[in-house]
């Protein structure tokens, strides 16, 4: 079903979060405040809105080191988020893991994780043990065109495909990996590649939300009847450089001007415009986002740094019996 201008508008607040929430980090992390290296997402943030718009809690998500948009959109609390990126002990994994390791259980978000490839057969797991429950739940995952050229991604379609898996392999395919194009890593197409498996394959311009949005909408429904895999290529484009620091010498004039024009989020503002909200609309929206994040920010900022004596806590599983 096509999306409604009412959920636009939703979508476009998600958006809007995770960007300014992404541009803190990035002042935070100029500042020398954020421990750790720090990839943005700003410039894909309808991929992971799009997707996440029709996924619900029981549904997990895996994703990679450009984890930050995922995180937020499957709903990780904003407070937990920044803690954690700042290593704080109420970072919702305590302040273990940082940015490329942020991931809450408790409302499906697998993690992020720092090794290309590495969330396919997390979420491959995943996938069986939700087809196992049989209550209709998928598992989706994210990674980026750098994947494609990784050996673990012939595994996992092998295996979701020859057992029908529930799995939504979401590639946001932003043109680089690192500093190297695509072009240069990729002897096929991803098209051709779930073709050989026989996996049902969508390419989509990852920069429309809306377009993301009815693209999961429709593949999470037929999983959802009857689980079997399916692949999105999202088109998109990474604003930032590969990480904060990133001083991108290899990208021209021409790429950076054209990536502005492709804004996600200026582009769900015209729409939103053309469809006859007003300027006021999109100040007072603005104001609230900054205020949740200042909110947000604050908790963060008070919460304490992990002490040493809870310097192994959560490294072993307790063992049964065992105190
Ligand atoms: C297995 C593995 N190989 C190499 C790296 C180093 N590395 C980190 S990010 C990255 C590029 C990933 O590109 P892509 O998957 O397209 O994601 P993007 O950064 O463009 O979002 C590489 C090669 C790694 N972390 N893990
Ligand atoms: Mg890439």
């Amino acid at each position: 079903m096509p999306i409604k201008s009412s959920s636009l508008q939703v979508l476009y607040r998600q958006m809007l979060l995770i960007r300014r929430a992404e541009e803190r980090l990035q002042k935070l992390f100029a500042d020398g405040d954020v421990p750790g290296f720090l990839h943005l997402s700003i410039g894909q943030e309808a991929v992971a809105v799009g997707i996440s718009s029709v996924l619900g809690v029981a549904d997990t998500v895996s994703s990679n080191h450009r984890g930050h948009g995922h995180a937020l959109a499957k709903g990780v609390s904003l407070s937990g988020f920044f803690a954690e990126i700042l290593g704080r002990a109420d970072g919702v994994c305590r302040g273990r893991g940082g940015s490329m390791h942020v991931a809450d259980l408790s409302i499906g978000m697998l993690g992020a994780n720092g090794i290309v490839g590495a969330g396919m057969p997390i979420t491959t797991g995943s996938a069986l043990a939700l087809k196992m429950k049989g209550a209709g739940n998928i598992a989706a995952v994210y990674f980026g065109d750098g994947a494609l050229a990784e050996g673990v991604i012939h595994e996992c379609f092998n295996l979701t495909s020859l057992w029908s898996l529930p799995v939504l392999f979401v590639c946001e395919n932003n043109g680089w990996s690192e500093f190297s194009p695509t072009e240069r890593q990729l002897a096929t197409s991803l098209e051709r590649l779930s073709a050989a498996f026989g996996i049902a394959f969508a390419s989509v311009d990852g920069n429309d939300v809306v377009a993301v949005a009815d693209q999961a909408d429709k593949f999470v429904n037929q999983m959802r009847d009857m689980p079997s895999p399916r692949v999105i290529e999202c088109q998109t484009t990474r604003i930032r450089g590969h990480f904060e620091g990133d001083p991108q010498d290899y990208r021209n004039k021409e790429e950076m001007s054209m990536m502005s024009e492709r804004d996600p989020i200026a582009r769900a503002r015209s729409q939103l415009l053309a469809e006859g909200l007003s300027d006021v609309w999109f100040e007072q929206l603005h104001a609230e986002v900054d205020s949740e994040i200042d909110v947000a920010l604050k908790l963060a900022k008070g919460s304490p740094e992990p002490t040493s004596d809870s310097l192994v806590a959560d490294v072993y599983t307790p063992r049964l019996g065992v105190s």
